[in-house]
């Protein structure tokens, strides 16, 4: 029954909206691709969510939030790690408060890679656009706060809050 004059027309029927519908679909991804993909990165507990493991090499744009319940200041300040160093490196590195050798200071003792993109209260996001060569990288928050707005901590890389990606070619 394929050559069914009736079916085949219900088929055009049926085919010919579901085109119109992809070539706007089309038109619409072609507009938003327009500028660097935007990347939503949210901090809830002193750890980094959304932030992906993989990135392309570009312009990147993204977008931080400081999703706590309770008042702090966070921020994600983007490293490039040498050779051989990790997340954990850093992470050793920044324990201990302010005070403490290496401790919040140790945030001298890594490259940035551009990109200020300042401290989000609690409530609040930052934008903020970086180009990224190919290379391994780390986003951390090196601010001493405590949940509450309670004196001074540990700065929270100490705490964990690093996350390390790579950026491919
Ligand atoms: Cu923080």
């Amino acid at each position: 029954m394929v050559g069914n004059p009736h079916v085949a027309g219900r088929a055009w029927r049926v085919l010919i909206p579901l085109v119109g519908v992809v070539v706007l679909l089309g038109a619409a991804c072609s507009k938003s691709s327009s500028g660097p993909p935007l990347t939503t990165v949210s901090v809830q507990k002193f750890r980094y969510h959304g932030m992906p493991t993989t990135l392309s090499s570009g312009l990147h744009e993204f977008l931080f939030e400081n999703r706590e319940s309770l008042a702090i200041t966070h921020e994600m300040i983007p490293i490039a790690l040498p050779a051989g160093k990790v997340a954990q490196d850093v992470i050793n590195d920044a324990k201990g408060p302010a005070d403490a050798t290496p401790g919040a200071a140790s945030e001298d003792e890594w490259l940035h890679i551009g990109g200020d993109f300042g401290a989000a209260d609690t409530g609040a996001s930052v934008v903020e656009t970086l180009y990224l060569p190919p290379g391994t990288y780390a986003i951390a928050c090196w601010q001493t706060g405590n949940l509450g707005g309670q004196g001074e901590g540990d700065a929270h890389a100490g705490r964990g809050m690093v996350f390390q990606f790579t950026v491919t070619g």
